[in-house]
């Protein structure tokens, strides 16, 4: 048995409704895979068997999450920040061919490997800031094999990366060239082939849409939670993120676990989030990249109580972000959060977002030794200081993943 002993820790729990869960001079036993004890040091067992970590009252957190990437893709989409630099508008380049379908062509023309190597550095990008799981979404391949060939992608990036990563079918992100002026066609297609293909080869976790002007209806992405629920999957939706089209409230009345994006969400409609359970998912890269106006209706969602996560949505074109450290500062000066509220955003709250929270995403008894040691002494610091990465060390199910030469002595 492996066992570890934190010791002088200052430890953001974030357990409990709010606030970080703050407690000082604290100590904490990893038992294998788990967290098995945690309380005041004068409290802490004798374990003479365990390694001891010295912390020297630098802050614990759990494990950093990231519930809400496209990070798997060929190609970068540089040449469209020019042309939006120079007045073009991201709906503008999306319309005229460009956008998600460029994309879609270098993701198609790309082989298996090739995606494992261009996606490498974007999660180790990740992973040294603390993050210890990570969502990854399909839909840049936008036919089966295509599609699947991602997934495949995403799983092999947890068996070779050893962070958990959650694989979340996307086939209805945009319609593929081919089905031009057809997309009732290409809906029936990722209904009846894609996704049940995918899952039949046990690629995938939960089931998203995107429901805009630029993408999909409400009735369309309805058919495809709908079919997803069919087959017992957990479903989530890209909703009123460009304009208001009524996605969240449908996707809340379908039990989403998620609704992602939200700035033209109605505070009228926050309240079928707070019925349906469904965990706001506000991404401040995209909303920076394409300097989107209207923010999320943060206070309504903060009255009814709807739990709030943060995510990079790390894609090509609207948010080329792969810092979680990052977006907490994005969060709190774009979306007025509180340094709490942006902590709980990438640890519980994204947990939630996933069906996870029952495993990971707070430092509790029981919970997965998902656990990031910060060179910081409280918690405020990571999501006040920009381009600074305090993370010292990484315990991912209780074991080392990274350690920094300085907290080993
Ligand atoms: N919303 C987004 O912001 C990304 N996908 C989506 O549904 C954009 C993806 C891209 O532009 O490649
Ligand atoms: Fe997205």
């Amino acid at each position: 048995m492996s066992q570890t002993l934190f010791t002088n820790a200052t430890l953001a729990c974030v357990d409990g409704d709010s606030d970080y869960g703050l407690r000082d001079d604290f100590s904490l036993l990893v038992k294998n895979d788990q967290i098995a004890w945690l309380g005041p040091m004068a409290q802490r067992p004798n374990t003479a068997d365990s390694e001891i970590f010295d912390c020297e009252h630098r802050l614990l957190t759990p494990g950093l999450i990231d519930c809400h990437t496209h990070l798997v893709y060929a190609g970068d989409r540089a040449d469209e920040f020019e042309q939006r630099l120079e007045g073009a508008s991201y709906a503008d380049i999306a319309a005229a061919g460009g956008g998600i379908v460029s994309t879609v062509k270098a993701t198609r023309a790309a082989s298996e490997d090739e995606l494992f190597e261009q996606a490498l550095p974007r999660v180790r990008q990740l992973m040294s800031e603390g993050v210890t799981t990570l969502e990854i979404k399909s839909g840049y391949g936008l036919d089966c094999d295509n599609e699947i060939k991602m997934l495949r992608v995403a799983g092999q990036l947890e068996a070779e990366l050893g962070l958990r990563v959650q694989k979340t079918f996307l086939g209805a992100h945009s319609l593929p060239p081919e089905f031009d002026g057809r997309s009732d066609d290409y809906i029936a297609l990722v209904c009846e082939e894609m996704l049940p293909r995918a899952h039949a080869k046990g690629l995938v976790d939960a089931v998203d849409v995107f429901i805009e002007s630029i993408a999909f209806s409400v009735a369309q992405g309805e058919r495809v939670l709908a079919c997803a629920q069919q087959l017992g999957l957990p479903v989530k939706a890209h909703v009123e993120q460009l304009s208001d089209q009524g996605g969240a409230v449908m996707a809340a009345a379908h039990g989403a676990l998620s609704v992602d994006h939200l700035e033209y969400l109605k505070e009228d409609d926050v309240a079928r989030l707070a019925q349906a359970n469904s965990v706001a998912v506000l991404l401040p890269g995209a909303f920076y990249f394409l300097r989107e106006r209207q923010l999320p209706p943060i206070a309504a969602l903060r009255e009814r109580r709807v739990p709030i996560a943060l995510a990079s949505d790390a894609n090509p074109g609207s948010s080329p972000v792969h810092s979680l450290l990052l977006i907490m500062n994005m969060a709190c000066t774009l979306f007025r959060l509180t340094p709490a509220e942006a902590l709980r955003g990438v640890t519980l709250n994204a947990a939630r977002a996933l069906g996870l929270a029952s495993e990971i995403g707070s430092l509790e008894i029981g919970k997965r030794a998902d656990i990031v040691i910060w060179d910081v002494g409280r918690p405020s610091v990571l999501s006040y200081r920009v381009g600074m990465n305090p993370c010292l060390a990484v315990m991912q199910g209780g074991q080392w993943r990274e350690r920094n030469a300085v907290v080993t002595a």
